[in-house]
């Protein structure tokens, strides 16, 4: 359903995982989050198989990105996306570590916000090839910290990060 209107505003979000069938983790989390009268997922990236980054030994992570309109405030939407997590089975055992689904909320409009609970963007996105790509690919003209994402994007490159054609198939449905 279209949102439109005073009140809306279009968020990106991140999704990665790397434990059990990861692509049908995403296609779940972004049907179920199409399908709430106060988001609508109007882009979806292609799925990238990535090297994992921080905590290096754990398997290849799947990686994508998506933009939701919404009328709900930022920290509404967070907890629809840790609630997303939940549904999916996430528990939280070690900073870093391995996970079905992390949904991570990056940008919502243009807004800057830091508190206990949020930080947006999301201050780590800028440093990570996995969010960048995908995120280029819908949304290269989007700015963040001041920064368009494309050029963000082109200086940080794609090393080790390879398009899933399958996996991307089943989470456009
Ligand atoms: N939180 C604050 N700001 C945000 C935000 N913008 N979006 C808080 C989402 N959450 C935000 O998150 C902990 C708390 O962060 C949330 O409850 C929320 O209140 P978490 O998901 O439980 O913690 P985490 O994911 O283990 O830690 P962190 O630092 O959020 O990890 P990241 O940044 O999500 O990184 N390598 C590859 N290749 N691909 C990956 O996807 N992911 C990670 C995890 C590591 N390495 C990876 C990947
Ligand atoms: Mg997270």
């Amino acid at each position: 359903m279209p949102i439109e209107g005073a009140g809306a505003a279009r968020a990106a979000i991140g999704l990665g995982g790397n434990l059990g069938d990861v692509a049908q983790a995403f296609a779940d989390a972004l049907a179920s989050m199409h399908a709430r009268n106060d988001c609508a997922v109007v882009a979806r990236s292609s799925v990238w198989r990535t090297p994992p980054w921080g905590k290096t030994d754990q398997p290849d992570f799947l990686n994508m990105c998506a933009l939701v309109d919404t009328t709900l405030a930022p920290h509404a939407l967070l907890d629809v996306c840790l609630a997303l997590e939940t549904a999916a089975g996430r528990v939280r055992f070690e900073r870093w570590g391995p996970r079905v689904l992390d949904i991570d909320l990056l940008a919502y409009g243009d807004l800057s916000l830091a508190d206990e609970r949020l930080v947006v963007p999301h201050p780590r996105m800028f440093e990570r090839a996995f969010v960048l790509a995908p995120l280029a690919e819908i949304a290269p003209g989007l700015r963040v910290g001041g920064r368009e994402v494309s050029e963000l994007a082109r200086e940080i490159g794609a090393a080790g990060l390879v398009m899933d054609a399958a996996a991307t198939a089943r989470v456009r449905g």
